[in-house]
């Protein structure tokens, strides 16, 4: 069966907007898997430690037929292709791949939690993911609409396409 899932792209380090236009490219060679959309980009403050570069901020929606374990299985391949290091907790990265939804599914194990916990709060995830379906309504029935309203628009630039090159946004 084919579903479909939301993957919020980030990176701040060693060329964040190449990293992120590559990653795209990458998800869409995942097995089983197509890139059926991709948000705006968006620069972004940190969250958390602030002695680190600003974010390069997207989502991608897939089609796939991989299981959840099986997505974040190629994620974490693909970020590992990145040279990603695992070290501080939200801490300065080359490329983070997190998966924000799966279908309408609710997630709830040691190493993978859907909707990522992040989702309802980040501004860098609600608005690319508002780009691509603004009616988009989470599985507790919350409508990404009403999550918006209360969602501060400070420290998020959204970027035009010539900013960064490659992009479908
Ligand atoms: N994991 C659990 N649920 C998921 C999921 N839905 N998708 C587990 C992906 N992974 C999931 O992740 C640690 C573990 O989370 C994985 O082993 C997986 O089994 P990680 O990426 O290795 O490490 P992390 O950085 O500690 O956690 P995470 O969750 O990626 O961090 P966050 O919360 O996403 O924060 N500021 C801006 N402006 N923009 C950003 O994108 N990102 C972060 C990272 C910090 N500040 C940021 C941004
Ligand atoms: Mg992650």
């Amino acid at each position: 069966m084919t579903e479909i899932a939301y993957i919020s792209i980030g990176s701040n380090l060693n060329n964040p907007q190449q990293q992120v236009i590559t990653a795209v490219t990458e998800l869409n060679e995942v097995l089983n898997t197509k890139v059926a959309a991709v948000s705006h980009w968006y620069r972004t403050s940190p969250m958390g430690p602030q002695d680190q570069p600003d974010y390069i901020n997207g989502v991608a929606k897939l089609e796939t037929k991989l299981s959840p374990e099986q997505l974040l299985k190629a994620l974490q391949t693909i970020e590992d292709g990145h040279f990603r290091e695992r070290k501080e907790h939200w801490g300065a990265r080359t490329l983070d791949l997190d998966i924000l939804l799966y279908g309408n599914q609710t997630i709830n194990l040691p190493y993978l939690q859907i909707p990522h916990p992040g989702i309802t709060t980040r501004n860098f995830v609600l608005l690319p993911l508002a780009d691509i379906n603004p009616q988009l309504v989470l599985p507790d029935e919350t409508a990404l609409a009403t999550l918006l309203e209360s969602c501060s628009s400070k420290g998020i630039v959204r970027l035009s396409s010539g900013d960064i090159c490659g992009t479908t946004g």
